[in-house]
């Protein structure tokens, strides 16, 4: 089938362009892009690199050899995704190695292991966090959903076996590593997440689809999405198909690619290729998370209608199953919330107690916070309304007992550095090296109001409306994102 592309991704030079400008032009529009000059004295494009300009094999056997990955066979679907499997750095090299020593001897090929491998979402960083391959660019950093997995999980299951879910979700830094003419299904990322993705050698080819035609790629109930654009795709499974227009991108080793929340792609290798790439998000990017959630969970709903009536607990099952198949649920997401609520509140708090908003950029600082807790309220505002988690009877977050933890105190320093390194305020960066103390002022501002236990979307929005009106009436405008 040929596909029909509207146009290419805008290439952008990253080194001439601010923080605020990418925030405007592509995170806030959710539009794609690809930035140029960001990746220059990476340890990766050194170490990982052959002077040939190839993925250098040899250098991943000897230091990361033992590492156990996910590989996928690109010739065998299974459901939505490629058929995976487990091995060694060191195996899957050896079978890159013998396969493509086959390919340059034009052997005919007889043997059966000559199927295309992809060794995909390797936790690196979680593996060598010594090694320091890379730095995450500073348009990619502020980035909840990994800062949130160095210290809390996303879903608890007391009745599952968590070993799988300790490796698979422990965080999304991740790398890739494949042969020419391997490739990835056409998907839109995790969580409806950002993602970005950096070229250190070869060269990939991406098609991308806006999220305003997204249901093209689905069929007529919209249950199942194409799984290879280039496939003879079945007008009558697919009738919208045809009329898709894609955006193409040639991403070069040195280019990092920005993608979107929602946007669908299909990934095509055309060397030898290895990348590195994070899936992320942060408060521009909660409503798409929220919207996932509240779409997966009617599907959820819908699949186990029919027994409705003979359930103890119908609801818990609805959010158990959503859990299952979307990474959180519910109440996953709005312990997050409350989390990233209380740091918020926290940094803002700490920003006006200690230094005052004064220079620019510790206004531009308190700017960030009250936007990121506008958009945190908006969302609960909306689980209000659609009365979610009132049936819930337990506490979720003792505001007290957090503010207290050792793994929060950790979670809002890292928030706080992240945008004083964002934002060029030293003082933000370097003053959180302690966490709060009994004798520290944030504490007076937010513990009249934090003895009260939060349990619904209601109680936090109570909360921080409190705290907003102890700091007076300044951030009205990013409180109504
Ligand atoms: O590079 C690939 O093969 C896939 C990457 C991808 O899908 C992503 O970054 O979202």
């Amino acid at each position: 089938m040929v596909i029909k592309i509207g146009g290419q991704i805008e290439k952008v030079n990253g080194k001439e362009m601010t923080y605020n400008e990418f925030v405007k032009r592509y995170m806030e529009k959710n539009q794609p892009v690809v930035l140029t000059g960001l990746m220059n004295g990476w340890r990766a494009c050194k170490d990982w690199v052959t002077c040939e300009g190839q993925p250098n094999l040899q250098f991943f056997s000897t230091h990361f050899g033992v590492s156990k990955v996910q590989v996928a066979d690109c010739g065998t679907r299974e459901f939505t995704d490629q058929k995976r499997q487990e091995m060694s750095v060191s195996e899957f090299i050896e079978h890159w190695l013998s396969n493509s020593a086959s390919q340059c001897s034009n052997e005919t090929q007889t043997r059966n292991d000559q199927s295309v491998l992809y060794l995909k979402d390797w936790h690196f960083v979680k593996e060598y966090p010594e090694y320091l391959a890379y730095i995450t660019p500073v348009f990619f950093c502020d980035d909840w959903l990994n800062l949130y997995l160095d210290n809390y999980r996303m879903h608890t299951d007391p009745d599952a076996y968590q070993e799988n879910y300790e490796i698979c979700c422990s965080d999304y830094r991740f790398v890739y590593m494949g042969v020419k003419g391997s490739w990835t299904p056409l998907h839109a990322d995790v969580f409806r997440s950002y993602s970005w993705s950096a070229n250190v050698s070869g060269k990939k080819r991406w098609l991308f689809l806006a999220p305003s035609q997204s249901h093209l790629v689905f069929d007529r109930n919209m249950k199942n999405c194409v799984y290879n654009i280039f496939d003879e795709v079945s007008e009558t499974k697919f009738p919208g198909f045809k009329k898709a227009i894609w955006l193409e991108c040639l991403q070069e080793a040195g280019d990092i690619i920005f993608v979107p929340s929602g946007w669908y792609h299909q990934v095509h290798n055309l060397e030898d290729t290895v990348s590195i790439n994070h899936n992320w998000f942060n408060a521009y990017s909660l409503s798409w998370v929220w919207n996932l959630l509240l779409r997966d969970y009617n599907e959820a709903k819908e699949y186990i209608e029919d027994i409705r009536d003979i359930c103890d607990d119908f609801e818990g099952l609805c959010q158990r199953n959503l859990a299952a198949n979307t990474g959180m649920n519910f109440y996953d997401f709005f312990t997050f919330l409350m989390y990233f609520a209380l740091a918020n509140l926290v940094l803002l708090c700490e920003l006006r107690g200690r230094h005052e908003i004064s220079t620019a950029s510790s206004s531009t600082v308190a700017h960030h916070l009250a936007l990121n807790l506008g958009y945190i309220r908006k969302i609960t505002l909306e689980m209000k309304h659609m009365h979610v988690l009132e049936e819930n009877h337990g506490c979720i977050l003792d505001m007290i007992r957090t503010l207290e933890e050792p793994r929060f105190s950790k979670l809002y320093m890292s928030l706080g550095r992240t945008y004083g390194m964002i934002h060029e305020h030293l003082h933000l960066s370097s003053d959180l090296g302690e966490a709060l103390g009994d004798d520290f002022m944030v504490l007076d501002v937010l513990k009249p109001y934090a003895s009260s236990q939060i349990c619904t979307p209601e109680d936090l929005i109570k909360f921080m409306d409190n705290i907003f009106a102890e700091l007076g009436n300044n951030y009205i405008e990013e409180l109504s994102v």
